[in-house]
This record gives structure tokens, C-alpha cells and sequence, in this order.
């Protein structure tokens, strides 16, 4: 059984080798992203089951990113590698204070070959939660209907439903964003949103309004990120401000949000009290912008309590 499983796209994420404009960058590490399998592999070091659907170019890199998820213990029975779509890609540009640029080629993703009818019912009755992002419905239109057949299988099974907007408006408009990502926001148990976020779809981005907003909408777990902030969040009807988790060094950015929302599903599902789930959420979003690259930087359980002070680290 399944604690998670997440539909989108993963690709091969190209990491320059010096920071500055990326027109000016000479090397680049390949290394792998997107915004569901971090998820994944964020749960699956936590010590949680995590179950990826998706579907790959049937290449070098496609293959690649198979064989590193399966490594890092998550399900890929539900991944399929496909001819005739590349595997996508992504560029990032990192400047010196760790604010980055993503430049995708991804017009061709293997993930338009999927269909609501691939989805395997029988993949959801063995799950908790099932994790859904604003990437997967910006890739292609077509793919809102496999969302909307993922969140009627996971109703259908009693699984929670756990949402970030991800709003990539090098995707989308914002007018398409909002138009397309408020009609999951009903279908949501879980809500994992940026406060800019929240704005576009709701034009809301005080937390409380938009924790109020929410709610109204029956969504029962709600936790808005601030960035270097911190974050709010609402369950059982308590609201609690998170404050921030300091990191080391802010060297990458990009696969905070997707390790914050690893550490809340992870609270969720051992009944954790609101404000040590927060924490806990936060402390791994301050792991993860120390280091380079999408996912690298995200925590087993055990890093996280040394982090907290909970276990002494020992280093030889
Ligand atoms: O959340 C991190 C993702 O943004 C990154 O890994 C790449 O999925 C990606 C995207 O579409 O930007």
C-alpha cells in the first residue's frame, strides 16, 4: 500500500555550473526535477511509501529518471516509457543570492501520450493520498481530464487530496492558471499554497483570508507558504503562525515547496499536532534551498531530527 501517489511530469533539470545570466553560462549538470517526483522522493526519505504516475520519453534521460526514482524507493510500476516524445527538459540560471530562472523544453512531453483510461483504479484503492500540482493541467489542457479522473478515483477510495497550485506562469496566464486551478480547489482535503499563489486563483494573499476562503470551501488541512517567512496553517479549527526555519545558506531554491509539502503530508498522516506538522514542514523547505538542485537537498527523517536538535549528529 501507497502512503502517497502523484501524477505529473518529471525531466532532466540542467544545473549551470556558475551562477550569473544563463547566456552566459558555460557547463551544466545534469541532474532531474519536477515538481511531483520531488514530492515523491521527499515522502519516499521521510520513510513513507510513494507511488509515482507518469509517463517518460523512451531515451537515455527517460530512462535515467526511471531508474533514479526506483532507487530512491519509490513505486514506478505506473511509469511508462514512451516512443516518439523526448523526455522534457529544463535550464536554471541561479543568480549569486540563490533566486533562480527555469527555462523549459517541453513542447512534446511523453506526458501528452496519457489518457484518463490509464489510470489504474485499482493503483488508488491502495493509497492515502493522492498529490496533484498546477504543472500537470499547464503542460496541456487535455491533461485536466486526467486530474478530474484521478480526483473521481480518489473520492471513489477515500484517499485525501492534496493540492500546490505550482503556478509556473512561464506555462500559462495567470487569467488560465486561475480559471483552470479554482475549479480543484472544491475537490481539495489538503491545500499547499504560496501566498502569490492564492492571489492569482482567489485574489486573496493575507493567510487568514485566504485560510477563511478555504475553508468555505470544505478544505479541511490548509497551509499557506511565505517563502523566508514562514507559514500559516489551519486544521480542526486552529490557526497557527509557523515561523521560519533559518537555513545555513540559500544557495537553490527551487524544490523548497515541494519539501515542505513532503514534511506536512508526513505530519498528516502520523496525526502530528498542527504546529509540530508546520515545523517540521518548514525546517525541510530551509534544508532544501542549501542545496543545489531540485531534490538533492531534501531530507531523510533522521537529517531532519538532527536539524531539529532531536538526535545528535554524529560525524565520525
Ligand atoms: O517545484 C520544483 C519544480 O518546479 C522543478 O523541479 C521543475 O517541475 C518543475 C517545473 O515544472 O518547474
Amino acid at each position: 500500500m501507497n502512503d502517497v501517489i502523484t501524477i505529473g511530469e518529471a525531466m532532466i533539470a540542467f544545473s549551470p555550473g556558475s551562477t550569473g545570466p544563463m547566456k552566459f553560462v558555460n557547463s551544466f549538470e545534469k541532474k532531474i526535477g519536477g515538481a511531483e517526483l520531488n514530492l515523491a522522493i521527499g515522502c519516499a526519505r521521510l520513510g513513507l511509501k510513494s507511488g509515482y504516475i507518469s509517463k517518460l520519453g523512451n531515451d537515455e534521460f527517460g530512462k535515467h529518471i526511471q531508474t533514479f526514482a526506483r532507487g530512491e524507493g519509490i513505486d514506478v510500476s505506473q511509469v511508462d516509457l514512451v516512443d516518439g516524445y523526448p523526455t522534457s527538459l529544463n535550464f536554471k540560471e541561479i543568480m549569486e543570492d540563490g533566486s533562480v530562472r527555469t527555462f523549459y523544453y517541453r513542447d512534446k512531453s511523453p506526458t501528452l501520450t496519457m489518457t484518463p483510461v490509464d489510470l489504474d483504479e485499482a493503483y488508488f484503492q491502495q493509497a492515502k493520498v493522492l498529490h496533484i500540482t498546477g504543472i500537470f493541467p499547464a503542460i496541456d489542457s487535455k491533461n485536466i481530464a486526467i486530474y478530474d479522473r484521478a480526483i473521481e478515483l480518489a473520492k471513489k477510495h477515500g484517499l485525501k487530496i492534496s493540492f500546490d497550485p505550482n503556478i509556473r506562469l512561464r506555462m500559462w496566464s495567470k487569467e488560465k492558471a486561475k480559471e483552470v486551478l479554482s475549479k480543484i480547489l472544491p475537490h481539495v482535503d489538503i491545500l499547499l499554497a504560496g501566498d502569490e499563489e492564492m492571489d492569482i486563483i482567489i485574489g486573496e494573499k493575507d493567510p487568514k483570508v485566504i485560510i477563511e476562503k478555504a475553508k468555505e470551501l470544505g478544505i479541511s488541512f490548509i497551509a499557506v507558504k511565505q517563502g523566508d517567512k514562514g507559514s500559516v496553517g489551519y486544521h480542526n479549527g486552529e490557526i497557527i503562525e509557523s515561523p521560519p526555519v533559518k537555513p545555513s545558506k540559500v544557495v537553490d531554491t527551487v524544490g523548497a515547496g515541494d519539501g515542505y509539502n513532503a514534511g506536512i503530508i508526513y505530519g498528516i498522516l502520523k496525526d502530528w499536532p498542527l504546529e509540530k506538522t508546520l515545523h517540521f514542514a518548514n525546517t525541510i523547505g530551509s534544508m532544501v534551498v542549501s542545496v543545489v538542485g531540485d531534490n538533492e537537498g531534501l531530507p531523510y527523517y533522521e537529517d531532519v531530527q538532527g536539524r531539529l536538535g532531536e538526535i545528535e549528529r554524529i560525524e565520525r
